[in-house]
Parts: structure tokens; sequence; C-alpha cells
């Protein structure tokens, strides 16, 4: 028989906030003034608050791709704005001052000098006009033919991805999307660096949102992995994750596969083996090693995530459909594992609670990328010590589970 191994006694929530590093004013500082992260309401890079002429609207989650664009090309231009956020459709009710200001409720929205611009390519003309560009710009003669291969690449994602599968739409959407990546593979050969251009540019922010959520979404729903199959779509990804700016903004598969669906109308799986294999790694894990990422974990991935749980505690508790006594002491079990590495045995019963959370941990929303995989890993081992449960199913309709209403007040 193999021996039972030795378990831990929970910490106290004393005890854990005694091994955060949380530091009040100057992490508020540090969302203003530092790395880009999708918390802050402002975003100042040493300006002073009187010089803020733009705001972007985005929405809560961080989900919306052409809201990601903008983001990215504010981050990488440094222009002080503030940030609204918003609700979508697919995970609760529009705020009616938003309508008031963009009646169709689409996101993202720019004000500039009290101007409210709409559409994401619109944003960017507008804020090159009045800051200049990031690198060649919009209209560049060099940028024009890449945006329009962007749109190529998009449209043959959603055919594959999107329709409904059959063998034969399937075949079709595969060796089509794969001929589109081809081109954008040959266009980033033909640069001396990772980048679609010589420099760093608008060519690669319009790229990226997208190029990320297919990323995630044909390593899940197909089996398909973009960043293994293509080498310079890797190399370019690599580059992209030198930047704070672009760490920042970047989620993880485990977000993007389940943000997806509801706002594509559906993403369809082609069931093969690898699609399998890979929808079972990115739900249960192990998350450490999926090619969503690629640069080195940093040391601070368990204390930032222990941070974020200890900030939004009482509303994690509350929303758990598991009872409050039940979940805060699975959730110290996770939290101790998460930081003592030792397994900590939580109530019998509490698997699935652990596993509702594990499922509802959103990157960059809630916490970088290697935090939340840390989180995740947590969450799971000590849920497998009292069962296989799993959590309430999450939604593909809809992401009302995600209504930010319930974390409104913590915020
Ligand atoms: N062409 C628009 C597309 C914008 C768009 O489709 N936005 C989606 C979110 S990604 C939206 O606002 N949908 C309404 C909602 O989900 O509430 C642009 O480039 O800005």
């Amino acid at each position: 028989m193999s021996p039972t191994p030795t378990t831990v006694s929970p910490l106290t929530w004393p005890e854990l906030e005694a091994m955060s590093d949380f530091q009040g004013k100057q992490l508020e500082r540090d969302r203003i003034h530092g790395a880009t992260n999708a918390q802050s309401r402002l975003r100042l890079f040493g300006a002073a608050e009187a010089d803020v002429r733009v705001t972007l609207y985005r929405d809560n989650h961080a989900w919306c791709p052409y809201c990601q664009k903008v983001w990215f090309w504010l981050e990488e231009k440094q222009i002080p704005y503030r940030i609204e956020k918003v609700t979508m459709f697919c995970y609760g009710q529009k705020e009616a001052w938003y309508k008031r200001k963009v009646p169709s409720g689409m996101l993202p929205a720019l004000e500039l000098d009290g101007r409210i611009i709409t559409e994401s390519d619109d944003i960017l003309i507008a804020l090159e006009r009045t800051f200049g560009p990031v690198g060649l710009g919009m209209k560049d003669p060099a940028v024009l033919p890449l945006r329009q291969l962007e749109r190529y690449l998009f449209r043959a994602w959603c055919t594959w991805l999107c329709q409904p599968f059959s063998a034969r739409q399937e075949q079709f959407g595969r060796q089509q999307f794969i001929e589109i990546a081809s081109k954008v593979e040959q266009a980033l050969s033909q640069t001396p660096g990772a980048y679609f251009l010589d420099d760093f540019g608008t060519a690669d922010i319009i790229f990226t949102p997208y190029v990320e959520r297919m990323n995630a979404s044909l390593y899940y729903y197909k089996g398909y992995s973009l960043r293994e199959e293509h080498p310079h779509l890797a190399a370019w990804f690599d580059a992209l994750e030198t930047r704070p700016t672009y760490r920042g903004t970047q989620s993880d598969f485990h977000t993007h596969v389940h943000d997806l669906p509801p706002q594509m109308g559906g993403c369809w799986s082609n069931q093969s083996p690898q699609a399998l294999q890979n929808q079972m790694r990115v739900d249960n894990g192990p998350w450490i090693g999926l090619p969503d990422v690629a640069y080195p974990e940093p040391a601070t991935a368990r204390t930032e995530a222990l941070n974020r749980v200890l900030k939004h505690r009482a509303n994690i508790i509350r929303v758990n459909p598991a009872s409050d006594a039940l979940i805060d002491e699975a959730l110290r079990c996770a939290l101790t594992h998460l930081m003592t590495q030792q397994p900590c045995t939580p109530p019998s019963g509490s698997d699935s609670a652990l596993r509702y959370l594990r499922d509802r941990i959103n990157v960059p929303r809630d916490m970088s990328i290697y935090a939340a995989k840390r989180l995740r890993e947590s969450l799971e081992l000590t849920a497998a010590l009292v069962g296989d449960r799993p959590g309430t199913p999450i939604p593909t309709s809809h992401r009302r589970d995600q209504n930010p209403a319930e974390f409104a007040a913590a915020s």
C-alpha cells in the first residue's frame, strides 16, 4: 500500500495575509504609472492627471479583441488615459450611461478631447493624427496589405472554427486556414527581425488580438498548435512577449477558449484525439508548459495570485455555489498549497466548489498568466484530495456566470 501523503492544516486568513506583499499605496501608484495591467482605471506614465485627453471604453473582462488592439496601442505610445469598463451583452446588461454615449453599445469606444470615436481602426487613425503613429501607421503603404492579410486570416479562422462540424467543412476550413497562415509566415519571413516590418509597430498591434485567440482556440477545438506549427509566428509571439505592454494585455488558453463561444456564436470541436487531449489539458491541467506563453515564470507568480485572492476574498466566497464555511476553509487549503507547496486536505464535498473557482479565473482581468496557472494548479491539486466532481459547467451560449455586478462592491 502506498503511504498516505502527509497533509498540513490550512493557514488562517491572517497567516496568509502575512505571506502576501500587498503594499497599498505603492501598488496603486504602480498600477497608474508602472507596467501595463488590466486593473487600472487611470494610466499616467509619469504625467499629471490634468494631462489626460483620452478615455478608453473597454469591456470589464478584457475579452474584447478590438479593445485589446486600442489598449495595446495606448500602452505602447504611453498616452495618459482613463479606462471606463463596460459590460458586454454576453455576460450582462449594457450600462444605460454607455448606451447614451454609444447607442449601438459596441466596444471599444474612445473619447478624445471630448469627441466620441467608435470602430477600432478609426480610433487608431484618430489617435495617430493626434499623437503620431506607433512605428509605421495605419495608412502606410507597407501596413495596408498587412491589415488586409490580418482580415483574411481572421475570416479563415472563423470559417474553420465557428461553423457546425462536418467532415467536409472541417477539411475545407483547415486547408484554407493553413493556406492563409502560410502567407502570414511568408510576410514574417521577409523582415530581418521577428516583427511584421523592420521594427515593431501598428501592423503587429493589429495582428495581436486575434492571433492570440487563434492560438488558444485552434489548440483546444481543433488540436492544432499555431505556435508549434508555424515557426515565424512562434518567433513573433516570443518577440511580443518581451514587451511589458503585451504581457499586461496577454490572456491564456483557458480564458480564451471559454470566452470565445458566446462572442463568436459557437466554437466547434473536430473531436480529433489531439483536440480531446488538448481540451483535457487546458481544462484540468497541468497548465504550466502549455504553448500559450513562452517567457519564463516570474518569481512573483504565487504571491501575485495570493494578493489577488485576498483582495477579492469576500466576493469569491459569496459567489461560490458552496456554503461560505465550506469554500472558506477549502480556499484556505488551496492557498496554503499555493504558498507552501504542501498538500492540505480540504473539507469533504469541497472538490466541486474549488473547481468552480478554478474554471473562473480570468487572465489578465484577475491576474497575469503564470499567477493564474499556479492558482489553478493549487485549486485542482487540493480538490483532487477529496474527489473528482467537476464544478458547475461553464456555459457556452452566454457567460452570465461572470456578471461583474457581483464584484462591483469590492472594486
Ligand atoms: N468593427 C468593430 C467591431 C467591434 C466589435 O465587434 N465589438 C464587440 C466586442 S469584441 C462588441 O462590442 N459587441 C457588443 C457586446 O458584446 O456587448 C471595431 O473594430 O471596433
